[in-house]
């Protein structure tokens, strides 16, 4: 069994738990927040066995597609420097960040 973690735009989850919902896949959704960007991101908790692992990946890249996203300069009053940007940059964000982690051992009770 695998867990696939699938990081996602917030634009595209309805549309992936929908997808997943339809092909009868189970998963978990998380509100997360991108470190760079400090946006909100969704991310799912997808279990499978490992032969469904290719249609989920199939799934997850028809449902979420990438987008520019301008990131705006930030202060640096009231800001740490870590997230300091002295300009704007573009950035293309997404379709998905995805993980594929073997799974010891799966129970349900
Ligand atoms: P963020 O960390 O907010 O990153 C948003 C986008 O900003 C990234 O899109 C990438 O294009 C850009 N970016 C990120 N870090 C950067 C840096 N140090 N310098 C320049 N540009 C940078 P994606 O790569 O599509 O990532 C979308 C979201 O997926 C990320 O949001 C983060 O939440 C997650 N993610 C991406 N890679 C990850 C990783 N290796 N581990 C954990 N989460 C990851």
């Amino acid at each position: 069994m695998k867990l696939v973690i699938a990081v996602v735009q917030d634009k595209d989850s309805n549309k992936l738990a929908q997808n997943l919902v339809k092909e009868d896949i189970r998963a978990t959704k998380l509100a997360s927040t991108g470190g760079f960007l400090h946006a909100g991101n969704t991310t799912f908790l997808i279990g499978v066995e490992d032969h469904l692992v290719d249609r989920v990946m199939q799934i997850i890249q028809r449902s979420c597609k990438a987008r520019e996203q301008v990131v705006a300069p930030v202060s640096p009053m009231g800001a740490s420097m870590e997230s300091y940007i002295p300009y704007p940059v573009n950035v293309q964000v997404g379709g998905a960040t995805v993980f594929v982690l073997d799974i010891e051992r799966f129970e349900q009770f």
